[in-house]
């Protein structure tokens, strides 16, 4: 699978578009060295844990990078704070103005951890302050999606699959006359998602599957483009939040949501789960990760996963292959990095 890492020749496909690039002349070579910025569609459960905050805080410092844009932010937290957070993050970071979407179905859950949001939505400016006043996921989805060129978009879902679903499900509308799975397979380069357990044989259970086990099921069962999964056991070694608590300003949103959550904790560094998927959907494999590639993965109606080793799929998932805690310098690094 191509893990977006060009040129390296280490795929067919790789070495082919080196060939090609070869036969058009050195200008054309130099040219695509670089890159274009990751079109990412990042899908969250703000509120729930503390790494979806870093992982979109990552994410508007990779977008000041110019390795990725942020087309939109949405959640799939019916919490109302959750867009509002997310608002804060995005205003934060210099884009106030990317889209957000705010569930309008699936499960509630009360948990929201430590309020911190107060903490947040007293001290940071927003515009947007309850889910409530969001525009739907799906209407967000189908109207970027209708305008993005083809395979152009990489989605990082990082909570519960409920807002996938229900664009998978939705129905051609004023923005497309394509069905939701038309849409997908047309404008969707990959699906990055957190959730499920791959380091052993059999069932694992994780919060971003068993929270909409319904949703997990249908959508990586029925899915029309490549999943990428990263699994509780990557995220789980990768320990970030210590360094960002030492060395971040104190008036920065994600310094007060790590300093409220990890004291109540009593932890000195948290878990990294999705950090990994942003930075694996942006950056690709690099030498962080190396990729499992056949079989499947199968979501049982309790939303416990197991992998299958037939049939295969377009599944796969990320093994570790860097060390974590250099993962985590990574991470760390590219939280500090100053905003732009
Ligand atoms: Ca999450």
């Amino acid at each position: 699978m191509f893990d977006g890492n060009f040129p390296h020749g280490r795929s067919v496909l790789s070495s082919m578009m080196l060939l090609t690039l070869l036969a058009r002349g050195p200008a054309c070579l130099s040219s695509t060295h670089v890159r274009e910025p990751v079109s990412i569609i990042f899908d969250t459960d703000m509120g729930y844990n503390i790494d979806d905050a870093a992982a979109l805080g990552i994410l508007h410092k990779l977008a000041d990078n110019g390795e990725a844009k942020i087309l939109a932010v949405m959640t799939c937290n019916r919490n109302k704070w959750s867009a509002a957070v997310c608002d804060i993050i995005n205003t934060y970071y210099g884009r106030p103005d990317v889209p957000i979407g705010s569930a309008k179905k699936g499960p509630y859950h009360k948990r929201f951890w430590n309020r911190y949001w107060e903490r947040l939505v007293s001290q940071f400016p927003h515009d947007l302050t309850s889910g409530h006043e969001a525009p739907d996921t799906t209407e967000i989805y189908r109207r970027i999606l209708a305008e993005e060129p083809d395979k152009n978009v990489i989605i990082v879902a990082v909570g519960f699959l409920t807002n996938l679903k229900e664009l998978l499900d939705s129905k051609p509308d004023r923005f497309s006359e394509l069905s939701g799975a038309e849409l997908i397979r047309q404008k969707i380069g990959k699906l990055v998602a957190v959730g499920g357990g791959y380091s052993s044989a059999g069932k694992h259970q994780t919060w971003s599957f068993k929270a909409d086990a319904s949703a997990a099921k249908l959508v990586v069962e029925n899915w029309p483009t490549p999943i990428v999964f990263t699994g509780r056991e990557i995220g789980e070694k990768i320990r970030t939040g210590a360094r960002l608590r030492a060395e971040e300003p104190q008036d920065s949103p994600l310094r007060i949501v790590y300093d409220c959550v990890l004291t109540r904790l009593k932890e000195k560094a948290h878990p990294s789960w999705d950090q990994t998927a942003v930075l694996y959907a942006v950056r690709g494999l690099r030498g962080y990760w190396s990729e499992h590639t056949t079989g499947c993965n199968y979501i049982h109606d309790d939303g416990r996963n197991e992998w299958k080793l037939a049939p295969n799929k377009d599944h796969s998932y990320l093994v570790e292959k860097m060390g974590p805690n250099e993962v985590a310098r990574v991470i760390e690094d590219l939280l500090l990095q100053s905003p732009k």
